[in-house]
């Protein structure tokens, strides 16, 4: 008997790191972690399996079904926006292609189990793009279905994908003969603003410099901050972000009325962070050093986003809010993390 599973793909990154813990402690689940790089030590005996592999090796997702019942999908796999840009059309091929991938095996593995697979995709305020600079300092909460003129190929990629989700899991072959009976996915997304845990440390990111502040400060390393002090973008914490996507999951289908979601914590700007970090740990060395090119994409991101439809059909509500998510979340974990470190 094949096993009932739920893949994680890009499972080594930060949200897999904090998804997996959450599933393997709180769920009965029979996790498979996908991943370009060995799996983390630390999430090993949490998983049923770990493969190492791509998502643009048919191949390998060919080998996948064959061994597995897959019926729940994180495709948490990207590059995401700063190292997108370095090289954009690979980007496009792993986040767009491997998506692509992804939904097709869902799709098929929809009509052999003859009920659909739930395809859980998180999106970004990447997906968001304010022509200028005004316009974004007098926008208000940005509500899902505005500013859809991305600046960064991730941000394209993540729109892209989200429409990708929407087809496959309602119009795709609308002409063939068994239209209309053939199973489709159950496709949700969520749109997450810059995301910040206290355990892993993001890469490739332009929402980057938050977390980077503060793991800074944290080690007694000097960091340069490459945005405006006047920067302002929504942010979570990892708990949060975890919650969302398994809330969403978890919610019942009749109760979903849209396929994307904004959700959102609090807003801060670059020199609120500094001061929060700076009152933590007095003795860091954090400068302002803009980088032109990442603030322009910054600038194109909201300050706020709306998440009204994701409190309303699913009963989103963050656990923490700017207060709690420093002082009883970030800063302590950051703090024992890092002393732990210098102990070893
Ligand atoms: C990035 O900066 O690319 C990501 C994001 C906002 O999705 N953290």
């Amino acid at each position: 008997m094949r096993q009932k599973v739920v893949l994680v793909t890009g499972a080594n990154g930060e949200i897999g790191h904090g998804l997996i813990r959450y599933l393997a402690e709180n769920t009965e689940a029979n996790i498979v972690a996908l991943d370009v790089v060995p799996l983390d030590k630390s999430l090993r005996d949490l998983c049923s399996s770990y493969i190492v592999g791509d998502i643009l090796d048919q191949m390998l997702l060919g080998r996948l079904v064959v061994e597995h019942e897959i019926a729940t999908i994180f495709h948490l796999a990207s590059i995401l926006s700063t190292k997108a840009e370095y090289n954009p059309e690979t980007a496009h091929r792993i986040n767009v292609e491997g998506t692509l991938n992804l939904l097709r095996l869902a799709v098929e593995q929809s009509q052999w189990q003859g009920t659909p697979v739930k395809f859980i995709y998180p999106s970004s305020i990447a997906a968001f793009g304010i022509p200028t600079l005004a316009e974004k300092m007098k926008a208000g909460p940005a509500k899902e279905d505005e500013w859809h003129h991305p600046t960064t190929m991730y941000g394209c990629n993540k729109l892209y994908c989200e429409n990708l989700g929407h087809y496959y899991g309602a119009f795709y072959r609308q002409l063939a003969a068994d239209c209309g009976t053939a199973e489709t996915i159950d496709f949700r997304s969520i749109r997450f603003p810059g995301l910040i845990s206290a355990e892993t440390i993001p890469t490739g990111g332009t929402s980057d410099y938050g977390p980077e502040m503060l793991h800074a400060a944290a080690q007694g390393e000097p960091y340069a901050c490459f945005v405006r002090p006047d920067t302002k973008i929504p942010f979570m914490v990892m708990p949060d972000a975890i919650k969302a996507l398994v809330r969403l999951a978890d919610a019942p289908r009749e109760r979903i009325s849209q396929i994307v979601y904004n959700v959102t914590s609090f807003s801060l700007s670059a020199q609120d962070i500094h001061d929060i970090v700076m009152k933590a740990f007095p003795e860091a060395q954090i400068d302002f050093e803009v980088d032109a090119c990442r603030q322009k994409i910054v600038d194109t991101w909201p300050e706020e986003i709306d998440d009204s439809a994701a409190r309303r059909d699913w009963d989103w509500q963050p656990d923490y809010d700017c207060d709690r998510a420093f002082n009883e979340y970030l800063i302590p974990a950051i703090r024992s993390r890092y002393q732990k470190v210098e102990m070893k």
